[in-house]
């Protein structure tokens, strides 16, 4: 923590202003555009390239927690009471709110509507998949619906409204719990078509997250229509043993954040929160167990020792291990040509650090130049150089995508959307 703070203090940004883009829409705001050159280094050797411009192009979300392209303009928003927004992107329009979720959703301390995700054929079915807790403060979920996003458009083919019908629950976490922390729901398609996404340990039932009688602490694999994919590691137990929950594709986590696969890399990533230290990356493959909380490089918020083991046989080492917690809450890997000097590398956003994280990573056998001894979980992959950007905005960083022009897009706890592009 000493170091980093040190460290941020060198983060400066030039004063370089820009054209504000006009207003159009309903909440629509555009406020500064500067550009950021430089960034602190986390624990890095050399100074990484990354120019970027700023814009804050809406400032009245209500707590944004989730954003996901429809296409290369359309994104969805969602907030934390549960009503969900439509950016246009290339007209610069914010949508007023749709409410179907807002009933059904349950906005208490951690809890409400979460992440928003697009069905990989959306351009055909115009179905998304949204995550959000539902129930009440003593009986509550992590759940999953479909919805239809209904599109109006104006003569010129210019979307002027939305909305989203046929809601529908594909999935929810058991058991129900009291208390409101630790749900997880970061959702991502793999390559196969399955849908994946994390489960927090709900606080309270961490034990749990070591068991397979429960999706607490679990990151869970279904179809796109919920049902289990017949491949997955469980299955056949689940068929002798029916308190066995055949959704788990891993286990030992304690509350998953980000979650991305990287096609060029063919790994699912995920950050989650540790507790007080411990945040982790991780490389997930099915059937592991990543630890918690028998093993943890963090320690109780009260100060106590959680286990004396930071390492044990069977159990994932992190891939990467932040302590102090810097509270990841999304990740991408870059993909796009706007911003050559990310290209490949790992973008994480953070809460409690209010920073975006760049992460390097590294292939040991490249680099040693001949065949080394691979994990199973990481394969050749290890991490390299950190740098932190981003610490001028003081926002906390809630959500991160990438445009299909490369520029990154993010929502902020204040309630921003925030657009970097090209300097
Ligand atoms: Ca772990």
């Amino acid at each position: 923590m000493e170091r980093l703070s040190r460290l941020t203090k060198q983060f400066f940004q030039t004063s370089k202003s820009r054209v504000a883009i006009t207003a159009i829409g309903a909440s629509f705001i555009a406020v500064t555009t500067s550009v950021s050159t430089f960034a602190s280094e986390a624990n890095a050797s050399y100074q990484l390239d990354w120019t970027f411009s700023t814009s804050t192009v809406a400032s009245d979300l209500h707590k944004p927690w989730g954003i996901a392209a429809l296409n290369d303009d359309l994104f969805l928003i969602t907030e934390r009471d549960g009503k969900v927004r439509l950016w246009d992107n290339k007209n610069n329009t914010m949508s007023p709110a749709d409410e179907t979720f807002t009933d059904f959703v349950f906005e208490s301390g951690q809890g409400g509507m979460l992440d928003v995700l697009a069905h990989p054929n959306f351009a055909e079915n115009n179905l998304v998949y949204l995550t959000y807790s539902a129930g009440h403060r003593l009986k509550n979920a992590t759940r999953l619906s479909t919805a239809e996003v209904v599109l109006q458009k104006d003569n010129n083919g210019k979307v002027t409204s939305f909305s989203l019908k046929n809601k529908r629950d594909i999935f929810t976490a058991q058991p129900f719990k009291a208390a409101t922390y630790h749900f997880a729901g970061r959702l991502v398609f793999m390559p196969d078509g399955t849908l994946v996404f994390g489960v927090g340990d709900g606080y309270t039932h961490m034990d749990k997250a070591q068991t397979l009688d429960n999706h607490f602490g679990k990151v869970i694999r279904i179809n796109d229509d919920g049902s289990v994919p017949a491949d997955n590691p469980y299955v056949e137990m689940a068929k002798k043993d029916e308190t066995i929950k055949p959704e788990i594709y891993s286990y030992g986590h304690r509350n998953p954040q980000g979650m991305y696969y990287d096609a060029s890399r063919s790994v699912l990533f995920s950050n989650e929160h540790g507790p007080k230290g411990g945040d982790e990356i991780n490389i997930i493959k099915p059937e592991l167990n990543y630890g918690w909380p028998k093993i943890t490089y963090g320690i109780d918020y009260s100060g106590s020792e959680i286990t004396p083991h930071s390492a044990l046989p069977e159990m994932q080492q992190p891939l990467v291990n932040w302590t102090p917690s810097i509270a990841p809450s999304s990740m991408l890997v870059y993909e796009g040509d706007l911003f050559p000097a990310l290209k490949g590398k790992l973008v994480n956003t953070s809460l409690k650090f209010q920073e975006i994280r760049v992460v390097e990573l590294k292939d040991k056998a490249k680099a040693a130049k001949k065949p080394v001894q691979q994990d199973y979980a990481k394969g050749p992959w290890q991490p390299a150089n950190q740098w932190t950007f981003f610490k001028d905005q003081g926002e906390r960083l809630r959500d991160i995508v990438e445009t299909a022009s490369g520029q990154l897009l993010i929502v902020t706890d204040s309630g921003k959307l925030i657009r970097l592009d090209k300097a």
